[in-house]
């Protein structure tokens, strides 16, 4: 099968040719292999059963072949194959990904990692006992029966009076089933206290706003398809950094004739390949979304039908209260209050976001044309056929409540956003903007792919769902080389007839008698400091350097942490977090123990490829000594391995054709035979949006109190455009994830200190000049909160009135301080209503001066 109805014939990289045809795998496993047609036209295959991995070569005497999943949190979850000799892992590569040849991939930091972890002078090698003040690193070394005893006897007194008291925090470090989850099922089985993660880690406006118009937080087109693109827009996503395994497509498309546009206040390292980089001021991508729908929607150029058949576009809104108008066996009925649905969860644990007030009580209702009367919202395929004609636009009068369509609340968001305003909020010019609308809406079909770049802003959901609804607006959702997508798509999995028992066996791993009291993670240092909404007398922290990676460090060295009795960190790493923990803990890494990644279409699988550094533990056997100790040891009865065997030992087809020795021990990856390896987009046909209303949902109803019902932009935080703040600290500090690291995850490392050694603040030439600096200069960065001392970088790749370094370096590189003592943690309203505040970490104003 071929891709010549796209115009993606002329330069596909090979892979992608390869996909639908005999790949060598394919060949060798003959009739198992069947190909079927996705939406896309694109072939598909069905890897099934893992053949021996035909691409990698095989070890050489004396050595070893090991494989492993990199489960830091970076967006890839690689394959990665290892070799270990003498007992030493001593080479990484990429491993390969059975069902998609030529979709290997790995990166310098997992590559150079074995050497800073098998470095016993960077590992916490025994379990530790803190001896000076907290933050002074003294410890010492002590047996783990001591350790268990001391931290089970705090433990056990916190649960005897109050069991939510106690708290169990896991943040990214590890995103293998057992790892990430062991701290937080063990919170469940006392019923303790664990953390709602996003909201602090500042991912969660992507969430918030990918949520209220499409109904779910997640959904990307697989990059494979931006083959059908004209243009691409990829905005504040640094995809050539954050997520190197879905970059070779981006290249791919560009080849293609694809037009690549970078919209980023820096010139990041994916703008410098890009067609064009579109400087921003950081903070104002709603305007620019606003300003280009104004454009659009000004000539007439927006996607009616679309928005008519698949959004709530034509959706009647109530004047009175600014609610959905909704009708009962055709008589209006007043709006309900207080109905919330689950999300199906965020990244960590926990749910995300709540539907809207009222959602259940009665039907939508928009104005048929046909008929000149308000009737039940009709889905596509009824307006489709033409039985019906929604009013795009229009006021009316139902049952006497006076009304107006949402599109036409929309349109009003959009009409201030003339090109010369929106030119002055975002710093582009009037020109850049029109040829940006009109490039956009010309290119048919056109992608646009979103990064947490420009959502680590006050009021965060706007930028996600801004964007978003531009593309709606456009006719773009749903569509091949369209879409407006939020993290990786991949292939999927395909319904097994008949079949309904799950593909896991998770149920033991879940059911832990107790449940875990899950707060909002905004929540955490108001919960330390003023017990709000419940106090924190004991803190477990696992698979988190939760100090630098938090906002506002100085408020958690001085206010957090000495609110909090006893504090035990469970880390491979001496991290600024783990010297102000009273017990220090050693966990071991993704190389030294059994887990697994359920990366659909993909079970991937860790094992220990070297022996465990030091004394040190996985998390579920540290979880396990610790149940012994706090009468909950039935529910951690098993060891690594034979929970790993659980979970895959289920009668599901997906295990079809799986072998343990083969697809773990030797392989590590097993390519599921309920697998479809193919190329998705999401939303075709209209179908799947998973809100209340079943459509693109641009107007929220539970945001008409803070008058954010339609997409709107706000200012910052801290505005750099006026105030005394701005005057006394003009220039905005933004951060970005670097391919140096993977937060803090890759610090230390000998190989990666000879491409850059320290942090460094970028600074456009007029800041620089106009304050005397000079390149490679040290200057203090400083604000109310804090500062850090730091070597200047001076460049035009950078907008003026804005700085940046890279987050995830420690306090170890900087000459002193460290970014994080600048960034600030404010409670926003509209959020905590909606769901939970995002950490702004880029929405914090700096002045700089010469050290
Ligand atoms: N190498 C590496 N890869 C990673 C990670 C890592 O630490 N290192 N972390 C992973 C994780 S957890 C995440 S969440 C992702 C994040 O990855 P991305 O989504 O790429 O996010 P960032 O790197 O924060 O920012 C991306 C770009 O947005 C720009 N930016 C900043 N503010 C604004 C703004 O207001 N508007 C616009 N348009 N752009 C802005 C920054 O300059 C930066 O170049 O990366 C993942 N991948
Ligand atoms: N200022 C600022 N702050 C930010 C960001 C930003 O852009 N700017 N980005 C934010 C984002 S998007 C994210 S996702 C977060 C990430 O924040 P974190 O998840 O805290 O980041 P990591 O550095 O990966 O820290 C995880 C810790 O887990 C440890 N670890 C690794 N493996 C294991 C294991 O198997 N078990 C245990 N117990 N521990 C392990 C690591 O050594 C490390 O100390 O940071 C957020 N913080
Ligand atoms: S750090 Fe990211 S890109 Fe590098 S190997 Fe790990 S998952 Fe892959
Ligand atoms: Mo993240």
């Amino acid at each position: 099968m071929k891709t010549t109805e796209t115009h993606a014939g002329a330069c596909e990289p090979e892979y992608f040719m390869r996909d639908g045809k005999l790949t060598r795998r394919m060949f060798i496993k003959g009739v198992g292999a069947i190909t079927v047609a996705s939406a896309l036209g694109f072939g598909v295959e069905n890897a099934g059963a893992s053949e021996a991995l035909a691409d990698e070569a095989p070890a050489a005497a004396g050595e070893k072949a090991v494989h492993a999943v990199c489960t830091v949190n970076c967006t890839s979850r690689c394959h990665l194959r290892g070799t270990v000799r003498d007992g030493k892992l001593v080479r990484v590569e990429p491993g390969d990904m059975p069902g998609r040849p030529g979709y290997a991939n790995a990166c310098l930091r997992s590559m150079s990692y074995i050497q800073r972890l098998q470095d016993e002078n960077a590992r916490v090698m025994y379990p530790m006992r803190r001896t000076g003040e907290r933050g002074s690193g003294e410890f010492e070394r002590i047996t783990w029966d001591e350790a268990i005893d001391e931290i089970a006897e705090k433990l056990n007194t916190v649960l005897a009076k109050d069991p939510q008291a106690a708290s169990f925090y896991s943040f990214t470090g590890d995103l293998g089933k057992l790892s990430w989850e062991a701290p937080t099922r063990y919170a469940a089985t006392v019923g303790a206290t664990t953390w709602d993660i996003e909201g602090i880690m500042g991912d969660h406006g992507a969430s918030m706003g990918m949520t209220m118009v499409f109904g779910t937080h997640r959904g990307a087109h697989d990059s494979r398809d931006y083959l059908n693109s004209k243009l691409l827009i990829v905005w504040g996503r640094n995809v050539a950094d954050t997520h190197t395994s879905e970059l070779r497509d981006y290249v791919a498309a560009r080849k293609n004739g694809a037009k690549v546009i970078v919209i980023d206040p820096r010139q990041c390292s994916t703008a410098a390949m890009a067609d064009e980089w579109i400087p921003i001021k950081p903070q104002t991508d709603p305007a620019l979304a606003l300003g280009m729908m104004n454009w659009i929607i000004g000539n007439d150029l927006h996607a009616k039908d679309k928005l008519v058949e698949e959004s709530v576009a034509p959706y009647l809104i109530r004047e009175d209260d600014g609610a959905y108008l909704r009708m009962v066996d055709g008589a209006v009925v007043a709006t309900a209050t207080g109905a919330s649905k689950a999300d199906e969860g965020s990244i960590g644990t926990a749910p995300a976001a709540q539907g809207e007030a009222g959602a259940d009580a009665g039907t939508f209702v928009i104005w048929d044309e046909l008929t000149g009367a308000a009737v039940p919202a009709p889905d596509a395929a009824a307006i489709k056929g033409g039985s019906v004609k929604p009013a795009l636009s229009g006021s009316f009068t139902v049952d006497g409540v006076a009304c107006r369509t949402a599109f036409d609340h929309l349109v009003d968001a959009c009409a201030p956003y003339t090109l010369e305003r929106t030119g002055e909020i975002c710093g582009i010019d009037p020109d850049v903007v029109e040829r940006l609308s009109r490039e956009y809406i010309e290119a048919q079909p056109a992608g646009i792919r979103m990064g947490q770049g420009m959502q680590r802003v006050y009021h965060s959901y706007a930028p996600f769902r801004t964007v978003a609804t531009l593309a709606m607006v456009a006719g773009y959702i749903g569509v091949p080389g369209g879409g407006a997508s939020h993290a990786g798509g991949t292939a999927t999995n395909k319904p097994v007839a008949g079949y309904t028992g799950p593909v896991y066996g998770f149920a033991d791993w879940s059911d832990t008698g107790k449940k875990a009291n899950l707060v909002p993670s905004s929540k955490v240092y108001s919960a330390a400091v003023s017990h709000d909404p419940v106090p924190i007398d004991f803190l477990w922290i696992a698979n988190s350097n939760f100090i630098n990676m938090s906002p506002d460090s100085n408020r958690i060295i001085n206010e957090v942490i000495p609110a909090i009795g006893f504090i035990v960190t469970v880390d491979p790493w001496w991290t600024w977090t783990a010297k102000y923990s009273d017990i220090v803990l050693p966990a071991c890494t993704y190389w030294e123990h059994w887990d697994l990644i359920d990366r659909s279409p993909w079970a991937m699988f860790n094992q220990p490829a070297i022996e465990p550094m030091g004394e040190s533990k996985s998390d579920v056997e540290i979880m396990s000594l610790l149940a012994k100790k706090t009468g909950v040891e039935q529910y951690w009865d098993k060891t690594d391995e034979e929970w790993i065997r659980q979970f895959v030992g289920t009668d599901h087809p997906a295990w079809d054709d799986f072998d343990w020795d083969r697809d773990v021990v030797e392989q590590g990856i097993y390519g599921r035979s309920d697998a479809l390896y193919d190329s998705a987009i999401v939303y075709a046909d209209g179908a799947g949006y998973k809100t209340d209303t079943g459509k693109f949902e641009f107007y929220t109803e539970s945001l008409v109190a803070f008058d954010e019902e339609v997409p709107t932009w706000q200012p910052p935080c801290e505005d750099p455009r006026e105030g005394e703040l701005a005057a006394k600290y003009p220039l905005v500090y933004i951060q970005y994830h670097d391919r140096l690291n993977v937060h803090t995850q890759h610090i230390l490392n000998p190989a990666l200190e000879v491409v850059q050694d320290e942090p460094l603040l970028q600074m456009n030439p007029v800041d620089a000049e106009a304050r005397g600096i000079a390149h490679g200069d040290v200057v203090r960065v400083l604000n109310d909160r804090g500062d850090m001392k730091i070597r200047v970088f001076v460049t035009e790749g950078i907008i003026p009135g804005t700085v940046a370094t890279q987050s995830g370096w420690t306090p170890d590189y900087f000459i002193e301080g460290c970014y994080q003592n600048l960034t600030h943690h404010t409670i926003c309203d509209a959020e905590e209503a909606y769901s939970m505040t995002n950490s702004a970490f880029y929405d914090v104003l700096v002045e700089v001066e010469k050290a």
